[in-house]
């Protein structure tokens, strides 16, 4: 009989959840933080089952098991766990990971002000700003992303022919913008977009597999994004994206935004220095930024940054008891 315990301190980026392990977590093997991802899937992926799926979590459960950095130009490191897997890279759970070891004392910065992260996709490095004892705003510096591939067309039952662009920003992101068969985020309802999202990633994935250029390990389209018309007259554009199997991201998804402005870079429509203020599904907004132009493996690609803020909403002392028919979670 075992009862595992996990010491985690719960959280919301910009409405979307991140639960942070910052104790019992497994113990990992590896050299890298991607070695990490990788062995923590092969042998440890039920602690993600049962931390983010019900009864424990739900569908859109997201969050970071904490260790210590494993190179030594970092002060923390953490592995992503969520519902549609282990991310290489997650936006909003950086800014919410971030803001919870700040406040809750987990992480010494080397200095005021900054952090290095070492993250399965890379060295991340992040400047935030403290408001007494509490974080206010976190951004991160994100790894070098660019547009795939442009104008898969696909046939989606219900919508007709789609011409979907593929950009990377810590994840694969399809990427649909208004066109004949789609006026725009404004035309679908939240059903719909949870309806549509899973046959788009399919299509998807039957035309085309990216590997990332440098880490065999990160490939996929694993994202769908819908992009609309800003509500709010201080964003530049409004998404809807989707992960896992019913998941839309509530905050404006930080590798996705990375990913849009990698996209409208590409299409001569972002430049460095520009802003892009990207506004989610329940109306919260990242600021990001095209940092400067760089190339990845002789590809065009932008240095993107993506600021934000998280709210910690609890401690959370979670068991995982073996007697129990759903410690591994469930999904219905
Ligand atoms: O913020 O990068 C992000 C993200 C990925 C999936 C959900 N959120």
């Amino acid at each position: 009989m075992a009862l595992n315990t996990f010491f985690c301190v719960d959280a919301h980026t910009c409405g979307n959840p991140v639960r942070v392990v910052a104790g019992g977590g497994p113990r990992l093997e590896g050299r890298t933080m991607s070695e990490y991802r990788q062995d923590f899937l092969q042998r440890f992926d039920w602690v993600r089952h049962a931390l983010m799926f019900e009864p424990r979590g739900h569908d859109m459960m997201s969050g970071s098991i904490l260790y210590k950095p494993l190179r030594e130009d970092c002060d923390i490191g953490w592995v992503f766990i969520e519902t549609s897997g282990c991310l290489p890279m997650c936006g909003h759970g950086t800014i919410g990971t971030v803001t919870v070891a700040l406040e809750q004392g987990l992480v010494t910065p080397r200095i005021e002000g900054r952090l290095s992260l070492d993250v399965p996709a890379g060295k991340v490095d992040v400047e935030y700003e403290m408001n007494g004892r509490f974080v206010e705003k976190v951004r991160l510096f994100n790894i070098a992303s660019f547009l795939e591939a442009t104008d898969i067309v696909i046939d989606v039952p219900g919508l007709g022919e789609l011409a979907v662009d593929v950009s990377y920003g810590g994840n694969y992101y399809a990427i649909i913008e208004a066109q004949k068969n789609y006026g725009g985020l404004e035309s679908l309802s939240a059903a719909e977009v949870l309806h549509y999202s899973p046959i788009v990633r399919r299509l998807m994935q039957e035309k085309l597999q990216p590997v990332h250029p440098e880490d065999p390990t990160i490939g996929g389209v694993s994202h769908v994004m819908w992009t609309g018309k800003p509500q709010n007259a201080k964003a530049h554009g409004r998404n809807a994206v989707f992960y896992g199997d019913r998941a839309i991201d509530r905050s404006p998804c930080g590798t996705g935004t990375s990913a849009r402005m990698a996209h409208l870079a590409a299409k001569g429509k972002l430049k460095p220095g520009d802003d892009f203020v990207h506004e989610s599904i329940i109306g919260s907004m990242f600021e990001g930024r095209v940092e400067s132009a760089t190339s990845l493996a002789g590809r065009d690609a932008i240095l993107p940054s993506v600021a934000g803020w998280a709210r910690v909403t609890g401690l959370n002392t979670i068991f995982v008891d073996d007697r129990d028919p759903y410690a591994h979670g469930f999904q219905v």
